[in-house]
């Protein structure tokens, strides 16, 4: 590297002490959040804490024994991996440290967790739902995981918050957001006002605004499927995935297939360069695999913010009324004209042919 470059990469790599912090940004924003009193500004601060505290267990995972199964089944039926519980019980604590929380709803846990004031200090006002660790049996392999959180804000503080307070249509989100655990760790987020994107920076331990305002594109050429379960798709979606490999040179097909096997990762490189991950009805999981509550809808609220369109290939994904905390949903997430493409085809209105 020569002395210039050396010296523009110095100045850039001490710039990001001039960049804006996660709280800096929160508290100027504070005021236009409704009902504001800096409660949802100290629960955002208490998510990012326990992200921290996982990024920094995750990035340990083949020198300490974090990584590989508990040998547990959790209440999804699926192994549960060592880092899953770590990173359910440090969101769990800093919620409860916070005291902004009066109840969570976690995949690790089968039931909605009530959280009690701390003495003297009145019950938190916001519900918190979440994936604490999405994709993690992809950890022992080193690939990029994410946690998901969805804020729902408690409808009646005279009642006990129970989990019928939890069980609103993600419509009635008052934020949503995903960490990623990738090459860099991001905190992505909204409150209804836009999509904002910060990284740690591991140095100062602080999420710096480094991804303003991001917007989806409209379109792109990619598609995020396990291609494996295409026999058991229905018929409209093989109509769709035959018609994505056609080669047409204006609509820039055959689009490429990008699947990492972890959502947050596959959403969020979709949400910056354009693509739909699609989870559907299969064979194996009839209802689709994405759970509604904690996993589709927090993304769904992003994507909407950023242009972007979330179905179960049929209905908006923020209308559709939760029935139980871990009910799953098919999902087709991501460029808005894409998703709709998705719809018009499993419509039955559309085949590749056309
Ligand atoms: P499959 C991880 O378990 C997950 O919930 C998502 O992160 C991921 O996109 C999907 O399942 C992968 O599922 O059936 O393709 O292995």
């Amino acid at each position: 590297m020569n002395d210039d470059a050396h010296e523009t990469f110095e100045t850039e790599a001490t710039d990001f002490l001039r960049m804006e912090t996660l709280e800096q940004f929160i508290i100027e924003r504070q005021g236009s959040f409704p009902h504001s009193t800096g409660a949802f500004s100290r629960l955002l601060r208490d998510i990012s804490v326990a992200g921290k505290i996982v990024n920094r267990d995750m990035r340990r995972a083949g020198l300490v024994d974090i990584a590989g199964a508990t040998g547990e089944i959790n209440v999804q039926g699926e192994v549960q991996q060592k880092m899953d519980a770590l990173a359910h019980r440090e969101f769990v604590r800093a919620l409860k440290r916070g005291g902004e929380c009066c109840l969570i709803g976690s995949e690790e846990h089968a039931e909605a967790i009530p959280i009690k004031a701390n003495s003297g200090d009145g019950d938190g006002e916001y519900i918190v739902l979440l994936d604490p660790l999405d994709g993690s049996s992809n950890i022992e392999v080193n690939v990029s995981v994410g946690t998901i959180f969805s804020v729902y804000r408690l409808p009646d503080s005279s009642v006990p918050p129970s989990l019928d307070a939890a069980l609103q249509a993600g419509i009635h989100q008052v934020a949503a957001g995903y960490i990623v655990y990738g090459s860099s760790t991001m905190l992505v987020y909204t409150t209804g006002q836009g999509v904002n994107g910060f990284t740690l920076e591991p140095s100062i331990g602080e999420f710096l605004l480094s991804h303003p305002n991001i917007t989806t594109p409209a379109t792109a050429s990619s598609y995020s499927i396990n291609e494996g379960n295409y026999n058991s798709f229905q018929r409209g979606l093989k109509e769709y995935i035959k018609w994505m490999q056609i080669s047409d040179k204006e609509s820039g097909r055959p689009y490429s297939t990008r699947y990492i096997g972890s959502f947050v990762s596959d959403f969020h490189r979709n949400l910056l360069k354009g693509g739909i991950y699609i989870y559907p009805a299969t064979t194996k999981s009839p209802n689709g695999k994405l759970r509604l509550m904690y996993e589709a809808n927090p993304l769904a609220y992003i994507v909407e913010q950023a242009g972007g369109r979330a179905s179960d290939g049929v209905m908006r994904i923020m209308d559709k009324q939760p029935e139980t905390l871990h009910q799953r949903t098919p999902l087709y997430i991501g460029s808005k004209d894409m998703v709709l493409m998705a719809e018009e085809f499993l419509s039955g209105n559309r085949l590749h042919t056309d």
